[in-house]
C-alpha cells in the first residue's frame, strides 16, 4: 500500500566532510522524494543523545554520539510515497562493506560506524526524529 510520507535524512560529518551534501541530496531528489526540510547545523550533545536514545547503552554508543558531534550535519526532511522504506533502500544497509553499489552507502562507505547517512528506520522513529532536529516552522 502507498503511504504519504515524511522522513529524516542526516547527512553525517565524513559525508559533509567529504563534499558529500550535494550527491546525497541529488539522489533522493532524483528518486522522486521532495525536499521539506534542510539546514546545516553543529548539534548539542544532548540533541545527538536524544535522537539516538534507541542505543544508549549499546557498546558502540559513545563512538557514536562522538562521531555525530566531530563536525557539522546536514538535516534534511525528504517527503514522498512511502519515502521511509524507499530512503532506506536508496542508502544502504548499515555496515557499508555489505551494501550494494549503487546505494550512497555502496558507493561512498566501507564500514559500519562511518557510514555518510542516516535514515528514519520506521513510521515512529520518523515522526520522532523529524521534531528532534526541526522546530516548528522549519518544514514547508
Ligand atoms: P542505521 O543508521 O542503518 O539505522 P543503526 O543500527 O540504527 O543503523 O545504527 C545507528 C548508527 O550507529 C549506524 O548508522 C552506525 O553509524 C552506528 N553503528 C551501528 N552499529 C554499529 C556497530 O556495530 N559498530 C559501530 N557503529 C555502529
Ligand atoms: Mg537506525
Amino acid at each position: 500500500m502507498s503511504k504519504l510520507e515524511r522522513t529524516l535524512i542526516l547527512v553525517k560529518p565524513d559525508g559533509v566532510e567529504r563534499g558529500l551534501v550535494g550527491e546525497v541530496i541529488r539522489r533522493f531528489e532524483s528518486r522522486g522524494l521532495r525536499l521539506c526540510g534542510l539546514k546545516i547545523v553543529r548539534p548539542e550533545k544532548a540533541l545527538v543523545e536524544t535522537h539516538y536514545a534507541e542505543h544508549a547503552g549499546k557498546p558502540f554508543y559513545d563512538a557514536l554520539v562522538d562521531y555525530l558531534l566531530s563536525g557539522p550535519v546536514v538535516a534534511m526532511a525528504l517527503e514522498g510515497e512511502n519515502a521511509i522504506k524507499a530512503c532506506r533502500a536508496t542508502m544502504g544497509v548499515t555496515n557499508a562493506a555489505d551494501a550494494a553499489p549503487g546505494t550512497i552507502r555502496g558507493d561512498y562507505a566501507l564500514s559500519i560506524e562511518k557510514n555518510i547517512v542516516h535514515g528514519s528506520a520506521d513510521a515512529e522513529s520518523a515522526s520522532r526524529e523529524l521534531a528532534v532536529w526541526f522546530g516548528a516552522g522549519e518544514m514547508v
